[in-house]
């Protein structure tokens, strides 16, 4: 049985283009963070293996800082270390991974053929294989197949696990279930998977370790467990870094935005990015004003607006236009109307309104 911390995509020296220069700094310093605190978690769960799935660094521009963290951090790890090179981090002729000074307990798997490594004292063997491009459209893992000698057969590997095409290491079922492999370690999907099986081999993405935007919501983290040759038993394990969270706010007629807003947020959380989508009924919200007085609960508040406007049904009356004339005729009907007569004379008003601006009418 062997101990394992298996994380991917932390896509080091991202651009952050969003961010202003100095966010975008501070938060690649905060991603090397990262790195280090994944190895003060291996090192304090004693694992054996820390297995990186690919997409480490986001590109071939990163930084001086990052090399030595790189350098420094993997040798400072008791485990021995296994990177397989994915498509942001190919090892070409401009990878940064030539200029980084690796320790002996780290091992590159960048080649696009099968490589396989034993640690005999494990009683363990760990294949895997890189992207040697940016683009791998044939399936590295096609025709591999570990002993079955008894010992713990591990895979690190990028790719995407679909059983069509890919420009990205097509991982099909068949090929993982003929690897004969306890365990896959996987990267690529930034959404992290619970493990699964196809035949006796398990897999898994971890997801990356933390939000960069958006489009990677929700809570990020690594995978760590235990390997044997009959069983397996990863769990994730947050790591608490920057998170995105998207949440919907649906105001009532009474409601003050102010205060809705003020019990949504939580008092204090550095690390976390809000979108607020405002949804109901409501006068106009001066979204900019709001952010700008409640962005300091948060590391960054983003409001969306998307409340349909309290608003006369007669406003546009007086325009020259088609849509004027029909309101200063249905005005002025509404005016001697019926209490019954003046319902069906408003309704008509603001769907026939809406129709006229092509967006949808409120019964
Ligand atoms: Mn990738």
């Amino acid at each position: 049985m062997v101990k394992v911390l298996h994380a991917a995509d932390l896509h080091l020296d991202s651009a952050f283009v969003g961010c202003s220069e100095a966010e975008a700094r501070a938060r690649r310093a905060g991603q090397r963070k990262l790195l280090e605190t994944i190895v003060e978690l291996a090192n304090e769960a004693k694992v054996d293996l820390l297995l990186l799935a690919g997409d480490v660094l986001d590109g071939r521009h990163a930084y001086f800082e990052t090399a030595e963290v790189l350098s420094e951090s993997l040798a400072k790890c008791r485990a021995h270390v296994f990177l397989a090179c994915g498509n942001h981090d190919p090892f070409d002729a401009a990878s940064p991974y030539r200029n980084v000074r690796f320790s002996e307990n780290v091992h590159l798997f960048c080649s696009p053929t099968v490589e396989s490594v034993e640690l005999p004292e494990l009683g363990c063997v760990i294949h895997g294989a890189g992207f040697s491009s940016s683009v791998c459209e044939i399936p590295l893992l096609a025709g591999f197949s570990a002993p079955n000698d008894g010992r713990v057969h591990l895979l690190v590997l990028h790719g995407e696990c679909t059983e069509g095409a890919s420009e990205n290491n097509p991982i099909r079922k068949r090929d993982l279930e003929q690897s004969g492999v306890h365990y896959a370690a996987l990267g690529h999907i930034h959404k992290g998977t619970s493990v699964q099986y196809v035949g006796k081999t398990a897999y898994a993405y971890p997801g990356c370790p933390e939000g960069r935007g958006f489009d990677e919501c929700g809570e990020k983290g690594v995978l760590v467990g235990y390997v044997a040759t009959d069983r397996v038993e990863m769990k994730f394990l947050p790591l608490g870094g920057q998170l995105y969270e998207e949440k919907t706010l649906q105001l009532h007629e009474s409601d003050s935005i102010r205060e809705r807003l003020s019990s949504l947020l939580p008092e204090c959380a550095k690390n976390l990015h809000l979108r607020v989508v405002i949804e109901g009924e409501s006068d106009p919200i001066d979204c900019a004003a709001l952010e700008a007085e409640f962005s300091h609960r948060v590391g960054s508040l983003v409001l969306k607006d998307r409340t349909r406007q309290h608003r006369s049904p007669w406003e546009g009356e007086f325009e020259q236009s088609l849509k004027g004339a029909f309101l200063r005729r249905l005005h002025k009907a509404y005016e001697t109307a019926e209490p019954e007569a003046q319902a069906i004379l408003l309704r008509a008003a603001i769907l026939g309104v809406s129709a006229m601006e092509d967006r949808e009418g409120a019964l």
